[in-house]
């Protein structure tokens, strides 16, 4: 036996004694599925500077050649989130949909750039003006139908709305136009599913008005079954326990999606885990455990990174592989032993599972899920991490 299968072979043999059946985690690895922002693939910075980086792809084409290399890599990086009107310029949306069905990929949701239009610097869907309100939605509007001919069947919305100073926006009178401008999205959504966003703050520095979970779930429930709150891991305050906020909405049917990435200090979009992988592990955990009591699976998993100093396609591939290597320690949990150490309110044993699974080395796990996925490189190798767009 080689190295590897020796490892595999032994954890198989550890996983047992915790009465976890390796073949039925290597399926919940197979069956994963997380989403790629086409964003990922551009240059970024900060707003000091953008750095332009060699190579980079002139346009969702070149962007979707990206992702064919990832899902080659990680087996389940195979859907690309766009945003529009960046990726849909000059281009039929069609064509970029078979594009990127041709080489086995997929085009799986679509969020209108609301951000960047002068018009909307004191708001885009809550606007006070009648007109720019309305340019707001026409845009979404717009946003949505190329993404559905594109093949998406996702909307998710992320709004820069807020104000700066206090006095300068009626809350009230805000909260109500937005109402107004989602629901006539809604009704346009066919059938298209839609994810609402919070962020804390930025570009807003004293006002958000989608500023929190609660608010966001607050414009879904009153849209309606199609509308759901979506968790951008780099859009709390500092210390808020995100895997509560996720319990809580998948408890209740309301977790829709979310942007992998991390934080340090605010929407800094690091890669995955660079900070804080006990976090995505932690909210992994109450992923499967929601999963395991029966509440609903159709979750959009998605990145939203755009590292502005490592290579891109190197770092997305990083982030992949924290979140496929997190679900795993999630799915390695063993739930019966945790379920007892409560029900003896034994603290020290509870959290001691949790560590053990976090602690447990499941390469050899996602080894083996790729290989039968198929995946014909390595994941990280030295191609990969010095990057000038991998390939081979
Ligand atoms: C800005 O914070 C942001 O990163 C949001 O998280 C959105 O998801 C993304 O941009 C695209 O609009
Ligand atoms: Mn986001």
């Amino acid at each position: 036996m080689n190295l590897h299968r020796r490892e595999e072979a032994l954890l198989e043999e550890k996983l047992q004694a915790r009465g976890i059946d390796t073949q039925s985690v290597l399926q919940q690895l197979q069956d994963f599925r997380l989403e790629i922002p086409s964003w990922g693939f551009m240059d970024t910075g900060t707003r000091f500077a953008v750095f332009q980086q060699p190579g980079i792809p002139a346009d969702l084409k070149g962007r979707i050649d990206g992702l064919a290399q990832l899902r080659e890599r990680t087996g389940i990086a195979d859907r690309m989130a766009t945003i529009h009107p960046w990726d849909y310029q000059g281009a039929h949306p069609e064509e970029l949909g078979s594009y990127a069905r041709q080489r086995g990929l997929s085009i799986a949701s679509v969020t209108p750039a609301l951000f960047q239009d002068p018009d909307f610097m004191l708001g885009s869907l809550t606007h006070s003006g009648e007109n720019i309100r309305k340019k707001a939605v026409d845009l979404v509007l717009r946003a949505m139908d190329a993404g559905r001919r594109a093949g998406a069947s996702v909307l998710s919305l992320w709004l820069p709305d807020g104000s700066d100073y206090p006095g300068q926006a009626d809350f009230r009178d805000r909260k109500k136009r937005l109402l107004d401008s989602l629901q006539e999205i809604y009704a346009s959504l066919g059938g298209m599913q839609m994810l609402i966003e919070y962020k804390l703050f930025e570009p807003a520095f004293y006002h958000t008005d989608l500023c929190d979970w609660g608010m966001a779930d607050w414009f879904c429930r009153k849209l309606g079954e199609k509308a759901r709150v979506l968790v951008d891991l780099g859009h709390h305050a500092q210390g808020v326990n995100i895997e509560h906020i996720v319990a809580f909405l998948h408890d209740d049917n309301r977790l829709g999606g979310f942007h992998f990435n991390n934080r340090k200090y605010a929407d800094d979009d690091l890669t995955v885990g660079a900070v804080n992988p006990y976090e995505v592990f932690l909210i992994f955990n109450e992923i499967v455990a929601g999963w395991r009591a029966g509440l609903r699976r159709d979750i959009f998993f998605a990145l939203d990174q755009s590292s502005g100093i490592k290579p891109k396609t190197g770092s997305l591939l990083q982030s992949v592989d924290a979140v496929h290597r997190h679900l795993a320690q999630a799915l390695v949990v063993d739930r019966e032993r945790l379920q007892k150490a409560r029900g003896q309110c034994s603290v020290m044993r509870a959290e001691e599972c949790l560590k053990e699974a976090f602690n447990t080395d499941v390469e050899p796990l996602l080894r083996m899920a790729r290989r039968a996925m198929g995946c014909s490189q390595p994941l990280l190798d030295e191609k990969a991490l010095d990057d000038p767009r991998v390939s081979r």
